[in-house]
């Protein structure tokens, strides 16, 4: 059964079943049944393919949530085209990069985006897509796909400072989210919340997988709003809520009151994508009578290890390995470590991508003997439950966004008079973490400067928190900078 096959259980099984609902700019609710999500997607796949697109071509799109990527996302899985999501928040350096590594065709964008592509790419205008495609009809035109077929590039943060496009398959998709509609008893008549962007696998390979193949019932908004969230509970009253830990955080300031009633209705509520720390679990328990499961993915491996739906969903740890993942715990020369023993999680199973994109270095660093390296540090317990410790690299992860800190420092060594930078993350109460940058400067600092020409090539979530400046980096004798001998971080008063 191709990953088509499992969404036609709803798109023609169950098509006069009401499938979606959101709000359109000019404040109407927009309330779509599977049936109708088949007919849009078979026009815009019959554009696309008018428009010169066929099985293998890379189509981009830079877009909020809203109808038109599950339309697109749709068009994709029944053409065999390959789509490149992006990150709404990323600016011109991190732009021009994915656009130059993945080459898509052309990028689909709306009118307030596109201004924010570099110029000379092809762009493709959502809202006249859409226009043109109501001509076309809408009966289905399908290349077969199998699981094999790439569906998808997602670029995830680089050691280098650039990042790498992770080459994900129908077979990829399909895999997790059968897991997870059965491991988490998805059903027709579930409500899915979806907050998350489908610019990233959280939201996109669980959260629309899920309810694509579950039949169940989902509410999209474009992006989590913490001044709106309670009144979308209420209104709403989901069973499923996906997350990451600064959505909760925000959460955990709900009403009592209003709190208890949304937890009354919440079936699960799942963590992931960052820690959640023990303490808001807790308090997110006693807020929502809710208890959070908390899980662990990657955009190369999409989901990998999860507490159980029914048993402990034990604080802290992510849980135990997926029904079909492959979990090791391994030391620096590749062999498996003792419960107990922390060391790197490396992970096998129909869920890991086929590659890092026309990157056979990178490809081949990350793989050892069909094991995937994902670079997180973690240890087991006896009982099987898997706690992640940090990761091997600096990696920074705020408000569920990853940084690597190579990105900022690059650009901050590109500002006059800056001749080190070290950047590194520090605990944020809100957003787990954020970036702070240690700068060797011949002048003192101009942290606005700074920050105007940090924002206009990069995203505003890697901004760093506050400018340090220091006489010189600490380094081995070797030269590598180490960073856990930086001053500590102490906040403007
Ligand atoms: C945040 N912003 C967004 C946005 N999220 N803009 C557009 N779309 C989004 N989804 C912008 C805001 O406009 C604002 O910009 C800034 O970010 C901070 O916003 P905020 O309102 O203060 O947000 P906050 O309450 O702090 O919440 C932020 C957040 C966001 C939690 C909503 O961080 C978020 O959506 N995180 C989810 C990330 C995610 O999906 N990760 C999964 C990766 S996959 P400005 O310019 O005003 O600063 C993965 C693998 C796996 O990791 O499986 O786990
Ligand atoms: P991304 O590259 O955006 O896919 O981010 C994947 C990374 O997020 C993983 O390698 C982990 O470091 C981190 N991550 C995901 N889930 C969790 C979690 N539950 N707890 C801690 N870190 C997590």
């Amino acid at each position: 059964m191709s990953l088509l096959s499992l969404f036609d259980l709803n798109l023609i099984g169950r098509a006069t079943r009401p499938a979606l609902e959101c709000d359109l700019p000019d404040g109407s609710r927009l309330e779509l049944s599977f049936g109708d999500l088949e007919a849009r997607s078979n026009r815009l796949a019959r554009l696309l393919r008018a428009r010169g697109l066929g099985r293998g071509d890379r189509l981009g799109f830079f877009l909020a949530n809203r109808v038109e990527v599950i339309d697109l996302w749709l068009a994709a899985v029944k053409l065999g085209l390959v789509l490149v999501p992006i990150n709404v928040l990323y600016r011109e350096r991190e732009l021009k990069h994915i656009l130059a590594d993945a080459a898509p065709v052309a990028v689909v964008s709306s009118r307030d985006l596109a201004t924010l592509l570099p110029g000379g790419t092809a762009i493709w205008d959502v809202d006249e897509l859409d226009t043109e495609a109501r001509s076309q009809p809408a009966a289905r035109e399908v290349v077969p796909c199998d699981a094999t077929t790439p569906l998808a590039i997602i670029y995830t943060s680089g050691t280098t400072g650039a990042s790498k496009g992770a080459v994900l398959t129908h077979g990829n998709f399909a895999t997790n989210a059968l897991a997870l509609v059965v491991g988490w008893q998805i059903t027709p008549d579930d409500r899915y919340l979806a907050v998350l962007p489908l610019f990233h696998v959280h939201g996109l390979a669980n959260g629309l997988h899920c309810w694509l193949i579950s039949g169940c019932h989902m509410r999209l908004v474009e992006r989590f709003e913490q001044a709106k969230a309670a009144g979308w509970f209420e209104a709403y009253q989901p069973t499923l809520f996906f997350g990451v830990p600064t959505i909760f955080v925000r959460l955990a300031d709900v009403p009592a009151e209003t709190a208890a009633r949304i937890g009354g209705r919440l079936r699960l509520a799942v963590s992931g994508s960052a820690p959640l720390p023990a303490e808001l679990h807790d308090r997110f328990r006693r807020l929502y009578g809710s208890v959070i499961l908390e899980r662990y993915g990657m955009t190369e491996t999409l989901m990998n290890v999860g507490n159980p739906y029914a048993g402990e969903r034990r604080p802290g740890t992510v849980g135990l390995p997926l029904p079909h993942v492959g979990v090791r715990i391994c030391d620096e020369a590749g062999s498996p470590v003792p419960d107990g023993t922390s060391g790197e999680l490396w992970v096998q199973g129909p869920n890991v991508c086929a590659g890092y994109w026309r990157r056979p270095d990178a490809t081949a660093a990350a793989w050892r003997d069909g094991w995937f390296r994902t670079g997180d540090l973690g240890v087991r317990a006896p009982d099987g439950y898997i706690t992640l410790q940090g990761r091997r690299s600096d990696l920074i992860i705020s408000g569920g966004f990853n940084i690597y800190p190579r990105e900022i420092e690059e650009v901050l060594l590109e500002q006059p008079d800056i001749r080190e930078a070290a950047v590194v993350g520090i605990r944020d109460p809100v957003r787990g973490e954020v970036p702070v940058a240690y700068l060797v400067s011949d002048r003192a600092l101009d942290s606005d400067a700074l920050l105007a020409a940090l924002k206009s090539q990069l995203a505003s979530f890697k901004l760093p928190r506050g400018f340090v400046r220091v006489d010189a980096l600490p380094r081995t004798a070797l030269g590598k900078v180490q960073k856990h001998l930086l001053p500590p971080w102490l906040a403007p008063a």
